[in-house]
């Protein structure tokens, strides 16, 4: 075969511990936030594929939830489920682990990655780690254990590495035509990413104050003239958290509405008409029936 025409492309489950950069990576690969991030560890809830088009390659990323090592709820055991399968029908799986931070948590999701497709270490967050002279043990540390095919550090913050990354994952892919067309960049529906934006929000502007429990469904997507009407309900478990969400006077839920718009009409280049509201719906986290309604299995 002549190599100037070969073109790779395959799946690439992204796993790791919450809050080491997942989606943040995820979103600096594709150049669009399709996968939300906050500061508050479980923040992505399910599956969310990112797709980079090159000339000679396309990568089909898949976003995951954080590994819990700590089970307990219904929602913690699924998002658990989600990653275990996502790292055996992928091409390569690249083990987000933060820059000189390998804890027992990283530790506890090696096993479940030496069973499954080649693995690559981005060490993430280096614009953050001041003497780089650390950075090499550390990585001489994570070959010793793990034995991956290649480890990068990048920051998914600012783009540095993210280029040495693809690369490396190139290697690694099958020789095969373009899976989706060169334009997709993810195969979430705008109904699902409009959801995945307003509790961006709810995470980054309530904070800690925020329950865990809080989601989002859209109750109503049209399209009219290129206008895209939305109505979205915030769910919460208790009566109490209903305030939280709401703030003074309406403030947070104005702010958490206008911010999220922001966002969806930069993502679907055209105009967006949002109103949010929030309802009490008891225990839910713990309700399979509800969790596998709002695609979350
Ligand atoms: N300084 C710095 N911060 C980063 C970098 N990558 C991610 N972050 C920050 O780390 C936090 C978590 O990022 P996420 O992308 O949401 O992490 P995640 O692994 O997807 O988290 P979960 O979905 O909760 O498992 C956010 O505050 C990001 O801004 C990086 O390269 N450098
Ligand atoms: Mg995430």
């Amino acid at each position: 075969m002549n190599s100037s025409t070969e073109h790779r492309s395959g799946y690439v489950a992204i796993v790791g511990q919450p809050n080491v950069g997942k989606s943040t990576l995820l979103n600096q690969l594709v150049g669009q936030k399709i996968s939300i991030t906050s500061r508050r560890p479980q923040t992505t809830r399910q599956r969310i594929i990112g797709i980079v088009t090159q000339p000679d390659a396309q990568f089909v990323f898949v976003d995951t939830p954080g590994f819990q090592t700590r089970h307990g709820n219904a929602l913690n055991r699924m998002m658990n489920r989600s990653v275990s399968r996502s790292v055996v029908d992928v091409d390569a799986v690249v083990w987000v682990i933060e820059a000189l931070h390998l804890n027992a948590g990283d530790q506890a999701v090696l096993p479940l990655l030496q069973d499954g497709a080649p693995l690559i270490i981005a060490v993430n967050k280096i614009d953050e780690v001041g003497n780089k002279n650390e950075l090499l043990p550390f990585m001489q540390k994570l070959e010793d254990l793990a034995h991956p095919r290649a480890i990068v550090p990048v920051s998914a913050k600012t783009g540095i590495g993210t280029e040495d990354l693809l690369n490396a994952i190139r290697g690694l892919l099958p020789e095969r035509e373009r899976l989706y067309g060169e334009d997709e960049i993810t195969t979430a529906s705008e109904r699902t990413l409009a959801a995945e934006l307003i509790r961006e929000k709810l995470f980054r502007l309530l904070g800690e104050e925020l329950p865990y429990s809080a989601m989002v469904e859209i109750e109503k997507f049209e399209i009219v003239d290129g206008l895209r009407r939305i109505h979205a309900g915030i769910l919460v478990d208790k009566a109490g958290h209903k305030g939280i969400v709401i703030g003074k006077g309406g403030e947070k839920l104005k702010q958490i509405a206008s911010q999220a718009r922001t966002d969806m009409e930069r993502l679907f280049g055209g105009k967006v008409f949002l109103e949010v509201w929030v309802k009490v719906k008891s225990g839910w986290a713990d309700d399979a029936a509800t969790l596998k309604r709002l695609g979350i299995d």
